[in-house]
């Protein structure tokens, strides 16, 4: 039970978030939490590790076939991220929100890619596109990876 954070347990979904190896090298951590903290989401885990080739290709599998899927995962493995699990009402198209256009260029002032970022192939952070995903991600990103202590 939340009273400060809802007035009601409707629509209350979960949202995997995972702040990109170029976020955590830039020291954007802080910033991005704290946009999903102001705008009244509730922090329900967060943990840092190196995320292994074979996870990432299960993350990113939708997009298998673009040519840009190795270089994407060579980014998403090239160093630890910080993931999280956000929950709330209407949390999944909300952070989408917040975090703005897969290109930060036409990513809108004010969201996170439009305020930190400039390309798409090192746009600082990932949310997931629907409540289903959320909750695969959830499951296969958050759940099972081992933490890391060393940057
Ligand atoms: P999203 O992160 O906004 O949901 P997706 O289309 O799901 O965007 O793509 C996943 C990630 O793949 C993007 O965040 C970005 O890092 C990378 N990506 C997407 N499109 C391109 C591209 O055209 N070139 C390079 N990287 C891309
Ligand atoms: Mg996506």
């Amino acid at each position: 039970f939340l009273p400060h954070l809802v007035a009601s347990s409707e629509q209350v979904e979960e949202t995997y978030i995972m702040v990109k190896p170029d976020g955590v090298q830039r020291g954007l951590v802080g910033e991005i939490i704290s946009r999903f903290e102001r705008k009244g989401f509730k922090l329900s885990g967060l943990k840092l590790f190196r995320c292994p080739r074979e996870l990432a290709e299960e993350h990113y599998k939708d997009l298998q076939s673009k040519p840009f899927f190795p270089k994407l995962i060579e980014y998403i493995t090239s160093g630890p991220v910080v993931c999280m699990a956000w929950e709330g009402v209407g949390v999944v198209a909300s952070a989408r929100k917040l975090i703005g256009s897969t290109n930060p260029l036409q990513a809108e002032p004010g969201t996170i890619r439009g305020d930190l970022a400039v390309q798409t192939g090192r746009n600082v952070v990932h949310g997931s596109d629907s409540p289903e995903n959320g909750q695969r991600e959830i499951g296969t990103s958050y759940k099972t990876q081992v933490l890391v202590f060393q940057t």
